[in-house]
């Protein structure tokens, strides 16, 4: 058995009970997967204020949770013995900048709730941050874990306070909290809602459909980026270590980065040579991407939990997402 190698499991005999908010998202989709092959399906209960496919449902557990709604949260923790959650309920940087409300509510309020949870409930918890909690004056190149942050976009505003929170929560009431700072994720087989970096996986669809892209990044907008897999098996291997040897709550998680000329420039190599990508007039995402570095030093993790990115350049992330869409535009 799979989940029968690590820790939790050496402690309670038995695989751990997780939560996951936001499941139907462009990572809980693949998160929920790869938790239940290794906790086996019932273990993973699923939650979103979506309605799943029919396919996702017959996986597992689902469940009706809107993360403004601490009882409604707690009911579901109590009924079935949850462990660990994992809070991917959030908004993201461009509607942030579009709906402040919405965002300042759910990523902090939302976020609120499942840290309380935590706390009352000794569960862990683990929410990923973001390339979006640095700003513009921070270094941008191979930023470091602990650095200037001052983030200028409500999304960055909110996931700094929850790093903070999070911290501030396990110093003074032990709660087992981590993170992780996400680059923009890169995958094939779920959509990108509302983010800066979505471009990034808009263009591959472009590419096999039109063999044409608009960004609305500039050329030289480089930032971090991360193939899916590897976002899924570092939060992972992040949730399930022991913990003791953590000497922070917080990582940078770096894989690669690239800009869309970078990105555009590699997919004529690999797809074809008459792809062609244009540039819109900048909006308000562009000011974003300014604010965020082009690449972060990802080393603490490595050191303390050994994270170790499979799609460090971006030549193999770019194959892995064509071989994957391929098929689907054939
Ligand atoms: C966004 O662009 O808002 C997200 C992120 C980098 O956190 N993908």
């Amino acid at each position: 058995d799979t989940h029968k190698n690590f820790h939790f499991y050496a402690q309670h005999g038995r695989a751990p009970r997780v939560l996951v908010t936001g499941s139907l998202g462009q990572l809980g989709t693949g998160l929920v997967q790869l938790m239940r092959s290794k906790y086996g399906a019932d273990n993973v209960i699923a939650t979103d204020i979506k309605r799943p496919t029919r396919e996702f449902w017959s996986t597992g557990p689902f469940m009706y949770a809107d993360v403004l709604d601490y009882k409604g949260l707690e009911q579901i923790v109590v009924d079935n013995g949850i462990d660990w959650v994992v809070h991917l309920s959030a908004v993201l940087s461009a509607v942030g900048e579009k709906n402040p409300q919405l965002a300042l509510n759910i990523n902090l309020n939302g976020f609120q709730n499942v840290l309380d949870l935590a706390k009352t409930h000794q569960l862990r918890l683990l929410s990923p941050s973001t390339i979006g909690a640095f700003g513009p004056s921070t270094p941008k190149d191979s930023t470091p874990d602990t650095t200037i942050m001052r983030p200028n976009t409500i999304y960055g505003i909110t996931k700094l306070h929850m790093e903070l929170m999070g911290e501030y929560y396990h110093q003074k009431h032990g709660v087992d909290f981590r993170s992780l700072r996400y680059p923009g994720i890169i995958s094939a087989d779920t959509q990108p809602g509302g983010g800066t970096t979505d471009y990034a996986v808009e263009i591959f669809h472009s590419a096999l459909r039109d063999n044409h892209y608009t960004s609305f990044l500039g050329p030289d907008s480089e930032l971090p980026m991360m193939y899916i897999t590897d976002c899924l098996r570092g939060t992972v291997e992040l949730l399930e270590h022991p913990g003791d040897t953590l000497t922070q709550r917080v990582y940078n998680l770096d894989a690669c980065s690239f800009s869309p000329a970078q990105l555009a420039e590699e997919i004529r190599r690999q797809h074809s040579e008459d792809f062609s990508i244009g540039y819109s007039e900048p909006d308000f995402r562009q000011a974003i991407a300014d604010s965020w570095p082009r690449s972060i030093d990802g080393s603490q993790a490595k050191v303390d939990w050994g994270w170790n990115p499979v799609y460090d350049d971006t030549s193999k992330l770019v194959a892995e997402m064509f071989k994957q869409l391929k098929p689907l535009f054939a």
